[in-house]
């Protein structure tokens, strides 16, 4: 019965941290968030230079896929993720 109380402890304490380490998803959403001045739920150039200061236009309009000029998230990830978008 210890052993069985010993593996669900461990089990726990797995999960629970498991808990703390941030998907990195998640941690760029929580980037796109604090980027997205406007609270548009899009980012422009500037605000996309505002966190990412290397950022050109060339590469902003590489991740822009749908073309209308800003950044959705799904759009931002793929930067982020493809090194067109390096944050500082
Ligand atoms: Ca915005
Ligand atoms: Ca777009």
């Amino acid at each position: 019965m210890k052993t069985v109380a010993t593996a669900l402890c461990l089990g726990a304490s797995l999960f629970l941290s498991s808990l703390v380490v941030i998907p990195p998803a998640l941690a760029q959403q929580d980037e796109f968030n604090a980027a997205d001045a406007n609270g548009d739920g899009a980012l422009s150039m500037e605000e996309i230079t505002a966190v990412a200061k290397t950022t050109t236009a060339e590469n902003y309009a590489a991740v822009d896929l749908n073309g209308d000029g800003t950044l959705q998230y799904d759009e931002f990830e793929i930067g982020v993720e493809e090194g067109f978008i390096v944050l500082d």
